[in-house]
């Protein structure tokens, strides 16, 4: 059984990662409406991603006889100024997401909980990738400095990784 304030901080990561998705969704959107298709269904993906993210807290809580708990959710931004603004926004995001990870695990390690403690290795390694990923996203996307072309490769280069990320093989 887990302890309380562990089930608190759980269910607080259960809003973290369920936002997560909705943003995702929503800048997905952004980018189908202003014809970024291959970004569109990276960030379509990524929601994907993110669901599954929240569903393994939701199990690991429920597993241990306590209960998670679906929370309400702030409405994301829908309003961009451009490609590199959605990527950049995405990278601050992920910053803050490896913080309330990094959070818990410190909860976790005063509270004794090397069950948790050990579940979440899988967050701290996943946000370490997904750092990584948008930050060399958002370089790529400086480095075409607005040009068209440019960004249309990128958006290709975007439609690849996210059918590569939607293989059956992904851990992801
Ligand atoms: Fe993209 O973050 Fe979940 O964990």
């Amino acid at each position: 059984m887990l302890k309380t304030e562990i089930i608190e901080k759980l269910n607080e990561q259960i809003q973290v990662e369920f936002y997560s998705a909705n943003l995702y969704l929503q800048m997905g959107s952004w980018c189908e409406a202003n014809n970024f298709t291959g970004a569109a269904q990276f960030l379509l993906e990524h929601a994907d991603e993110e669901m599954g993210h929240m569903r393994r807290i939701f199990t690991y809580i429920n597993d241990t006889g306590s209960q998670a708990i679906i929370p309400a959710l702030e409405q994301p931004p829908y309003i961009f100024e451009s490609l590199l603004n959605v990527f950049e926004e995405i990278y601050k995001h992920e910053c803050y997401v490896t913080s309330t990870i990094n959070e818990l695990v410190a909860a976790t390690t005063k509270a004794n909980d090397y069950s948790t403690l050990n579940f979440l290795q899988w967050y701290v390694a996943e946000q370490h990738e997904e750092e990584h990923l948008f930050m060399g996203i958002v370089e790529r996307i400086k480095m075409v400095d607005g040009s068209k072309t440019g960004l249309l490769i990128i958006d290709k280069e975007l439609a690849a990784s996210a059918a590569n990320r939607a293989q059956p093989t992904s851990t992801n």
